[in-house]
């Protein structure tokens, strides 16, 4: 059905938009994830940020980096978002209250859970970015990845130390926030046990006033189960332990999972070449592998789709969104289950769908019941998260797999306006425009 979208932009004038865009979002201090709803910096939008921000400015990309991880607690863990002094979005560091965690850290406000792990791969990236730039780029890139990785390896052993309870070996959740995708129907049953108490601080969202069509965001029988589970963590002092414990949600998330199993390899391969510690090298080694093996054991034994784990409830989550294609993030899984993946992947329930604008996965298949095309991660098309799988096919060697997932993405993305997401059948940008990391995956492939 070609593009029913009014303006087109040729790559050139595609990237020299996404860079305007990376630039006005600049305050001179963090990039934000939005200019409008997301006024702060997001831990993973930083990582593909910054990736972006490579093509354009290496040093740039590099204090990006270096801003996210001066905010790391204490413990390892790295914080979803770091707070300017921005008040237009809820809920703030008031809401949050993070000072009364034993781990936080003293100069910053942040929130007080994280995102998924993907900061050693945008590592990576900028150094070879920065390789490629001049010889002064490269010197800085190379003493960057050499300072950072001690901070990366700290926070993986995070994940590792505090968030794989139970023998699934899946990288555990506690918020639906901490997996990005923040109502996905992944998180559907795990919600419904959540019940928000009398306890609950009345609030007043923001998001719904920025975004003008209310539909587009989660319900507000949505929101008070997240800050309901905030509320929780705040009672709990932020200790992880009482979190993981008693918290009312606990899902194992494969996708996350599956990105930290890529990401450990990643710092592996740094990890060697700038002569880290060995035993920490194998720790990260070990990682991959077990991340590797819960992915592949989490794969439906019909349909081949890689499952969370509902961790209080004790049961496989059969509902099937894009995380399901996790095992070709990651690989491990059994070349039968690759193959009945990728031959998925292209049929007519996910890219092959003969309606879509461009052919990139879909947060949930057109073709499932409850598939909204409008609505947040129930539907519409994601760039970073086509970003992801063009990357890792990428390294995986599926390089024409890969460029057809970045020509799609840039198919998505041409008309200018980097939404947050994308109405798939008419390319309609929702949420907010001029989001960040899609301008910065949009530069990433253009440049
Ligand atoms: C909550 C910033 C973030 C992304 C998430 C996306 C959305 C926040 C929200 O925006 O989440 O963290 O308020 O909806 O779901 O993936 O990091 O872009």
């Amino acid at each position: 059905p070609g593009d029913r979208r009014p303006v087109r932009y040729p790559e050139p004038a595609l990237a020299a938009r996404a860079a305007r865009v990376l630039r006005d979002n600049d305050t001179g201090a963090v990039i934000t994830a939005a200019p409008r709803l997301y006024p702060h910096m997001w831990s993973w939008d930083a990582a593909f940020i910054s990736i972006g921000l490579a093509r354009l400015d290496v040093q740039r990309a590099i204090s990006e980096l270096q801003t996210l991880f001066r905010a790391q607690w204490r413990n390892g863990m790295v914080p979803h978002i770091v707070f300017t002094e921005n008040d237009a979005y809820f809920p703030g560091p008031d809401r949050w209250g993070t000072e009364v965690a034993h781990d936080g850290p003293q100069h910053v406000r942040t929130s007080g859970i994280c995102q998924p792990p993907v900061h050693a791969i945008a590592v990576q990236r900028v150094l070879e970015i920065g390789r490629r730039s001049s010889p002064a780029d490269r010197a800085d890139a190379e003493r960057f990845v050499r300072d950072i990785w001690p901070s990366l390896y700290a926070w993986h052993r995070w994940l590792v130390e505090y968030r794989t309870p139970g023998s699934s070996g899946l990288i555990a959740i506690v918020h639906g926030w901490e997996s990005g995708m923040d109502n996905s129907p992944r998180w559907d049953l795990p919600y419904a046990a959540v019940q928000p108490g009398t306890g609950l601080p009345p609030y007043v969202r923001k998001d719904v006033r920025i975004v003008g069509d209310p539909s587009e965001r989660p319900s507000d029988r949505e929101y008070d189960r997240y800050l309901w589970l905030i509320e929780e963590m705040r009672r709990a002092g932020y200790d992880q332990r009482k979190i993981v414990r008693n918290s009312s949600f606990l899902v194992g998330d494969v996708f996350i999972t599956a990105l930290f199993a890529v990401a450990c390899d990643v710092l592996v391969e740094l990890g060697k070449e700038f002569g880290q510690e060995p035993e920490e090298i194998a720790d990260l080694q070990e990682w991959a592998d077990n991340a590797r093996a819960a992915v592949a054991g989490s794969c439906h034994s019909v349909s081949g789709l890689a499952r969370d784990r509902d961790l209080r409830a004790n049961r496989w989550l059969d509902t099937q969104t894009v995380a399901g294609f996790s095992a070709l993030l990651c690989g491990g899984a059994p070349d039968e289950v690759q193959l009945k993946l990728l031959s998925l992947l292209d049929s007519d329930r996910w890219c092959g769908h003969p309606d879509l604008l461009a052919p990139v996965p879909p947060s949930v298949s057109p073709m499932r019941p409850g598939f909204n095309p409008r609505q947040y991660w129930r539907g519409p098309q994601w760039p970073v998260v086509v970003w992801l799988f063009s990357w890792a096919f990428e390294r995986r060697g599926w390089h024409e797999r890969a460029r057809k997932l970045r020509d799609g993405g840039v198919k998505l993305t041409e008309d200018g306006s980097f939404g947050e997401y994308y109405e798939p059948f008419t390319g309609e940008p929702l949420g907010s425009t001029d989001q960040s990391w899609t301008a910065a995956v949009v530069l990433d492939w253009l440049c």
